[in-house]
């Protein structure tokens, strides 16, 4: 039913598996945005180590979920909002496709209602935790474009519902511009919620700073405009922060079925992590964390957090220099913060008993002015050019796109790093994030040898035999240093790539892509030849600049002696 537009974190593939003992249910995707679930009818299995008399029933769950505030204070919550006919005037229509306007089923979504009852996904450690009494208030924001009625107003009415009322000082619905102003302006008849229009598209970042200026509180909390939370999510991670400004802190995120609304338990035991690419992914908590953790209800140190539900001082924001308000509409923002926040003396959480949920997407329901590709270019670069330090040329050789795209001018953003004094990118890789591979370190660099002479690469179209040079290890000149990452012949971000596919063509330099079929080659013997023409690089030395020619091995210059560099 899905459109077939896909969104910069599209998965791929969906599988589900069984494990072979029986013991989880999990959903692989092999971009791993969506968080691992662990099955709600094998739950009690896993919880072996739980006292039998302690396990509840359903109606117990059901019991706890509605929370005593929410019994006592049901027509004061919502005041004088009409809440059935703010539903009743926008409908679908019978014939439309449910899917359309939000990829998500919005008939399931408004057959359910604005309250319903979900399991409490927590570890049953959690209900004993305890949160001291006078724990501060928090502006809650919620930016959002073209949100569905319904998944917004269960947005607002759970966390009405699941916090105690002390704790909030107000709710802030950002509308970036959405088609019809009535969605969010008839929403501020809820007591407690404030809504706040932009003249024009600006994207969650800067509708995210809009809000974080006009909150009241002195602590922040933000959330997507399609979130369900759950028992008690809120006290842990306002304790967190009480204790200390710098911790930013996020719940576990549980999965709400884009299909069926379904409330799904994520697994306790994921952190945010990504690739080169800054692409975001869940991935397992490294294992001799997992081994020492005998306490389930502390927090998980996280390299990045996923971006849209976090708990973060409101000094600590500002100081901090808020976001990067030259990202534009989705997209980066949240490597910008995360590593902001390590590098200027700050640390990221994950509390596994704060459990939040929210509508996981396949695409983005709303459009992007620039393209979707170009923002998240441009936003990631942001990111990678202020913080990333030398480590940008692993974000650049695994996104060839990026270079020579536009991304504005960082001058604001390098001066406030250097205002904040805030350590480098490498301090956050050995201190942080040690479990992220080095590309460079895992591909071995040498030298490919004729005789006396060695393949080079001069400036971008060309390339010659030149003599060996007499440098060793880092001394070696980059323009001799190949690395053989098959089917890439690579010079960092560089690949040797044919111009054309008949013999006698010249080789030449360009970004790397791995779906670029004039860039593979394979060792064949002593010579290199080119996979899809069948030919063999050839130096030509005599004749002409290096090219492609049929393959002979017995000729001397068709034959190279990949020579390591040490
Ligand atoms: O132009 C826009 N203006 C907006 O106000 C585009 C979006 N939005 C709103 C939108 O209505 C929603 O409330 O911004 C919010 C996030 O947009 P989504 O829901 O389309 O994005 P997402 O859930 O795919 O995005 C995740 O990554 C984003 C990167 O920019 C943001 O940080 C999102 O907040 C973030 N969501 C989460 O972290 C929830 C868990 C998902 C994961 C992983
Ligand atoms: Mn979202």
């Amino acid at each position: 039913p899905h459109s077939s537009s896909s969104s910069a974190l599209q998965p791929r593939v969906a599988d589900i598996r069984r494990h072979a003992d029986g013991g989880r249910l999990e959903i692989h995707r092999d971009d791993r945005t969506i968080p691992l679930i662990v099955s709600d009818r094998l739950r009690g299995e896993q919880r072996s180590g739980e006292p039998r008399e302690r396990r509840r029933t359903e109606r117990e769950i059901e019991g706890m979920t509605l929370s005593p505030w929410a019994e006592q204070q049901q027509g004061q919550l919502i005041g004088s909002f009409d809440e059935k006919a703010y539903l009743l005037e926008k409908q679908l229509k019978a014939g439309d496709d449910p899917y359309r306007d939000h990829a998500f089923n919005l008939a399931e979504s408004d057959r359910l209602g604005s309250e319903r009852v979900i399991r409490d996904t927590r570890h049953y450690r959690c209900a004993s935790v305890n949160y001291d009494a006078n724990l501060p208030p928090t502006s809650i924001i919620i930016t959002f474009n073209n949100e569905a009625r319904s998944t917004l107003l269960r947005t607002i009415k759970s966390v009405l519902l699941r916090s105690p009322p002390s704790l909030i000082q107000e709710i802030i619905l950002i509308d970036d511009f959405s088609t019809d102003p009535e969605d969010c302006q008839q929403l501020s008849q809820i007591p407690k919620v404030r809504c706040l229009r932009n003249e024009r598209r600006e994207g969650l970042i800067r509708s995210r700073v809009r809000g974080a200026d006009s909150a009241s509180a002195s602590i922040l909390t933000f959330l997507d405009s399609h979130c369900e939370v759950n028992t008690d999510w809120l006290q842990p991670m306002i304790q967190r922060v009480k204790e200390d400004r710098t911790r930013v802190v996020s719940p576990i995120i549980d999965v709400i079925s884009l299909d069926n609304f379904a409330y799904l338990a994520a697994s306790a035991d994921l952190r945010g992590g990504f690739d080169w690419s800054l692409h975001f992914k869940w991935e397992q908590i490294p294992i001799e964390q997992k081994m020492s953790r005998n306490d389930p209800t502390l927090p998980i140190r996280t390299p990045v957090i996923a971006g849209g539900i976090f708990v973060m001082d409101k000094s600590w924001f500002n100081h901090l220099g808020q976001y990067d308000t030259h990202m534009d509409i989705w997209g980066g923002e949240n490597f910008e913060l995360s590593f902001r926040v390590w590098m200027c003396g700050g640390s990221l959480e994950i509390l596994p008993c704060s459990r939040v949920g929210h509508v996981f997407r396949k695409r983005h329901p709303y459009d992007f002015p620039e393209g979707n590709a170009l923002t998240y270019i441009k936003n990631t670069r942001r990111a990678a050019e202020v913080w990333m330090d030398e480590y940008k040329q692993y974000y650049y050789s695994a996104r060839p796109s990026a270079q020579g795209k536009a991304f504005g001018s960082i001058a604001d953003r390098l001066t406030l790093r250097h205002k904040l004094n805030c350590k480098s990118f490498h301090w956050y890789m050995e201190n942080v994030y040690p479990e992220l591979r080095i590309p460079e370190r895992d591909a071995v660099s040498s030298v490919l040898r004729q005789g006396g002479m060695c393949l080079e690469s001069l400036g971008s179209d060309s390339l010659g035999l030149a003599e060996c040079s007499r440098g060793s290890g880092a001394m070696r000149p980059q323009s001799q240093r190949w690395q053989l990452v098959e089917p890439l012949l690579r010079q960092q971000d560089i690949c040797l790539a044919i111009t054309a596919f008949t013999a006698g063509s010249k080789v030449k330099m360009e970004p790397c892509s791995m779906k670029e079929p004039r860039q593979k080659w394979k060792p064949k013997g002593p010579t290199l030849q080119h996979v899809v023409s069948g030919l063999c690089l050839d130096s030509q030395l005599s004749v002409g600049p290096p090219a492609i020619t049929q393959c002979r091995p017995q000729l001397a210059s068709q034959v190279w002696e990949p020579q390591l560099i040490t």
